[in-house]
């Protein structure tokens, strides 16, 4: 490991450096970034509910959810506070899946995800399904922690991670794009780390 400052400003490989998206530094353990307090969610109390617009279109309980085809994604993952973890592991259910299983089709361009915590953010629905995204219910192979999230949280991983919605309880569809609890406090709409999309205006 080369002393920091001396390759880059994140100190590291040249393989590192490249891996990192612009004003990142590489993090190896895990930080825990909320809002807000942790909230536990028994598994009977836990539903996830997809909704177009103010319209229901499909609940789940979690042994529902928990039935539908599962993935795996490895993924580097990037948050706005700098820190950038690689290859971290994940399992859960991707966002395609879940509308297959509702039987639909995305109906409009824009989603709002919903959590238990009042959390929301938005993300354009093109970047939640092609397998770019899941709902994961499984870290390192294990159950997520209830301050990662658990039991479930969404993985939009090409974006920073506040996107990445924890104890995540919906997936609203939308006619326009609705700003979510970062973004209307400051945060990019978007949110691409390799543009560097950190506030509103970058
Ligand atoms: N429901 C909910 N999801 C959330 C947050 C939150 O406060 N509430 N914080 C976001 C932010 S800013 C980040 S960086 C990541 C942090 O996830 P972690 O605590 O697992 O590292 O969760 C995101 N998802
Ligand atoms: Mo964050």
């Amino acid at each position: 490991m080369a002393t920091r400052g001396f390759t880059g400003r994140g100190g590291g490989s040249e393989a590192t450096q490249e891996r990192l998206p612009p004003g990142q530094f590489l993090e190896s353990g895990f930080p825990v970034l909320s809002a807000g307090p942790t909230p536990r969610i028994q598994p009977d109390k836990w539903t996830f509910t997809l909704k177009d617009g103010i319209r229901p279109v499909k609940s789940w309980t979690w042994a529902e959810f928990n039935d539908l085809p599962q993935s795996k994604m490895t993924r580097d993952i990037h948050c706005v506070t700098t820190w950038s973890k690689f290859d971290t592991a994940w399992r859960g259910v991707l966002v395609d899946d879940i509308l297959a299983d509702a039987g639909i089709e995305a109906p409009t361009g824009f989603t709002l995800a919903h959590s238990f915590d009042g959390y929301t953010t938005n993300v354009p629905t093109e970047d939640l399904v092609g397998g770019r995204a899941m709902v994961a219910l499984a870290y390192e192979g294990k159950p997520i922690t209830p301050d990662h999230g658990g039991p479930a949280r969404l993985l939009v991983p090409h974006l920073y991670f506040w996107k990445s919605a924890k104890w995540i309880n919906g997936l609203q569809f939308t006619q326009k794009d609705e700003l979510g609890f970062w973004e209307l406090r400051g945060y990019h709409r978007y949110g691409d780390p390799w543009r560097e999309q950190r506030y509103t205006n970058d």
